[in-house]
């Protein structure tokens, strides 16, 4: 880390003579920048939504992992921040000024700070570059946040008087986060009027505009390459991580720049376990294997999961209890359409499942094995915000994953595809990943043969 003097001298040079561009957002990320007119229409929906009144948000604090060395890296902007700014910038307030309606922004950006700079790169500091890429005219240096807000609340005429200051309930100030409670961290402390900003973004966050679709469809056509891959790798004698490496390396190499939840990939034992992320067993003849991943992609998350025998065929009890899981998933996909809600999803899967448990679980159901929930949203969080009992409106997109898990027999089952509210119903968007029984197994063989191996 320390080597690069000379790199350095080379970069400065360079910026000097406008070769090196500052931080940029996400410009030169994979994913690309965020559309400015997308950024306004969601900040001017927020601002509709309020009505009247002063939002407040801040950006994310930066990641400190025992100790001091900082790395680019470490940073991810919080989700609602990105959404309404699409800036990566530590130690920024955004603040909204809402009035019947209509919105006013003012951006507070740290003034830029060399030193630090040398370590962790170029950051975007208050200025033009700032306004062009977020789209919001008024840029200020953070150093006046806390004593431009004070001034915003107390005015007479202010929005927050007869509107009320909205502001993340789970949040406060950047460098507030030890306790502080004077000034600029005792801002909002007791502040009458004050309500939680987080509804407010969960429900706009809900429906997807055209630019989040684009990268969730790019985020889940990553991970739906790395199902693939990992089907065709799969095999006895492989070790757990190393197929969650093969799958991460997917995602890398196509440009998602994180997890975006830890890899599931557990085996036998492991399959009835929900979050087991550990990868640390050998993979035997005869397993199952759970494979539950996500690629997050210019901050959108995927999460799809398929479950394959280790040795390329099922036998012929995990077959039927997978069809029985697939049944359900297939049930419940059929009716998403608008107006439906996940309540009303998760009770038409699990009756398919109790109707047709035969005597595949004994006497009783398999409904009992099935142990979670059918669905959530799906977004920037892999869980994503926003109330799971709304009915489901065009752009919305959540997850469908009934399984099975059965410990007695180390026999878990699990089938997750992300899916698209349309106007007329649904689209699957994980499609691209082998789904039924004979696709997965033919995946699988397609591989052996190429490999000469399994
Ligand atoms: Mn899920």
């Amino acid at each position: 880390m320390n080597g690069t003097r000379g790199a350095w001298l080379v970069a400065l040079l360079l910026w000097g003579v406008g070769g090196v561009e500052p931080v940029a957002a996400q410009s030169g990320s994979p994913a690309g920048p965020v559309p400015r007119e997308r950024l306004a229409a969601r900040r001017a929906a927020l601002a509709e939504r309020i009505g009247t009144g002063v939002a407040v948000l801040w950006s994310a604090e930066p990641r400190d992992i025992e100790g001091d060395y900082p790395q680019d890296s470490d940073y991810r902007e919080d989700n609602d921040f990105f959404y309404l700014t699409g800036l990566e910038a530590p130690g920024a307030w955004l603040v909204l000024v809402a009035r019947d309606g209509r919105g006013e922004e003012i951006l507070y950006l740290p003034a830029r700070n060399p030193a630090a700079e040398r370590w962790t790169g170029p950051q975007l500091g208050p200025g033009p570059e700032a306004a062009s890429l977020s789209g919001i005219r008024d840029v200020r240096a953070a150093d006046r946040a806390g004593s431009d807000v004070a001034a915003l609340l107390s005015s007479g005429d202010s929005p927050a008087r007869r509107g009320g200051v909205f502001i993340k309930a789970n949040r406060r100030p950047p460098g507030c986060n030890g306790g502080e409670s004077d000034g600029v961290c005792g801002l909002f402390a007791g502040l009458a009027g004050t309500s939680d900003l987080r509804p407010h973004l969960a429900a706009l966050r809900l429906v997807k505009d055209e630019d989040e679709l684009r990268r969730l469809r790019r985020a889940i056509g990553i991970t739906t390459e790395a199902q693939r891959a990992a089907m065709a790798a799969a095999g006895p004698g492989m070790w757990e991580y190393e197929l969650e490496a093969l799958i991460e390396y997917t995602f890398r190499r196509r440009g998602a720049e994180r997890v975006g939840f830890p890899s599931i990939v557990g085996s036998g034992p492991n399959s009835t376990v929900l979050h087991y992320d550990k990868s640390r067993r050998r993979m035997e003849a005869g397993d199952l294997v759970v494979v539950d991943i996500g690629a997050e992609y210019g901050y959108y998350s995927a999460d799809v999961t398929r479950t394959y025998p280790v040795s390329g065929r099922f036998t012929p009890r995990q077959r039927a209890l997978y069809e029985l899981v697939l049944g359900a998933q297939e049930a419940a996909i059929r009716a998403v359409r608008p107006g439906v809600t996940i309540r009303e999803l998760t009770q038409i899967a699990r009756a398919y499942m109790r109707e047709n448990s035969g005597d595949l679980c004994g006497g009783a159901s398999c409904e009992r094995y099935f142990v979670h929930g059918l669905s959530h949203w799906l977004g920037m969080d892999v869980h994503d915000v926003g109330d799971i009992g709304t009915p489901l409106a065009p752009g919305m997109v959540l997850t469908i994953e009934p399984g099975i898990y059965i410990p007695e027999e180390s026999i878990g089952i699990r089938i997750e595809d992300d899916v698209l509210v349309t106007a007329e119903g649904a689209e699957v968007l994980s499609a691209d990943a082998p789904r039924t029984p004979d696709e997965v197994e033919r995946a699988m063989a397609a591989a052996a043969a190429a490999a000469g191996t399994r």
